[in-house]
């Protein structure tokens, strides 16, 4: 875990660098999608959100962690066949990213990243971009 300071810029320029934004999608879908059948169904997206994004979900019970994954689920498994595409899991990620921007607003806010978070590589695209 790191300290990372950041604001929505960072993110939104990281999600429309469309290529390197791909590469960071795909390469957490690889990892996620661990057995390599192109798609990632619902218990390796639950283990896997993790490595995305730190999730606070400290106080929520069990039922609520699971309704909380189900529902992010079911909202982008578009074609309904139980498993998230590389085009679904990119749609998840690009949403979840947006909001995060959202909730940063502009002005620069000091977060805890993990280093292979999402966050971090928006944060070193940043910087490798300057
Ligand atoms: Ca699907």
């Amino acid at each position: 875990m790191s300290v990372a300071v950041l604001d929505s810029n960072t993110v939104i320029r990281f999600i429309e660098a469309k290529e390197a934004f791909k590469n960071c999608v795909e390469k957490y879908f690889k990892l996620v999608d661990s057995n390599g059948d192109g798609g990632i169904c619902r218990e390796k997206f639950k283990e896997g959100f993790g490595w995305l994004f730190t999730v606070e979900l400290k106080s929520a019970t069990k039922e609520g962690i699971d309704e909380f994954y189900s529902m992010i689920f079911d909202k982008f498994d578009k074609d309904r066949n139980g498993k998230l595409d590389l085009n679904e899991f990119t749609s998840l990620v690009e949403e979840i990213m947006r909001a995060m921007a959202l909730g940063m607003g502009s002005l620069p806010v000091i977060v805890a990243v993990d280093q292979d978070s999402l966050l971090m590589m928006a944060v070193q695209h940043e910087i490798g971009s300057k």
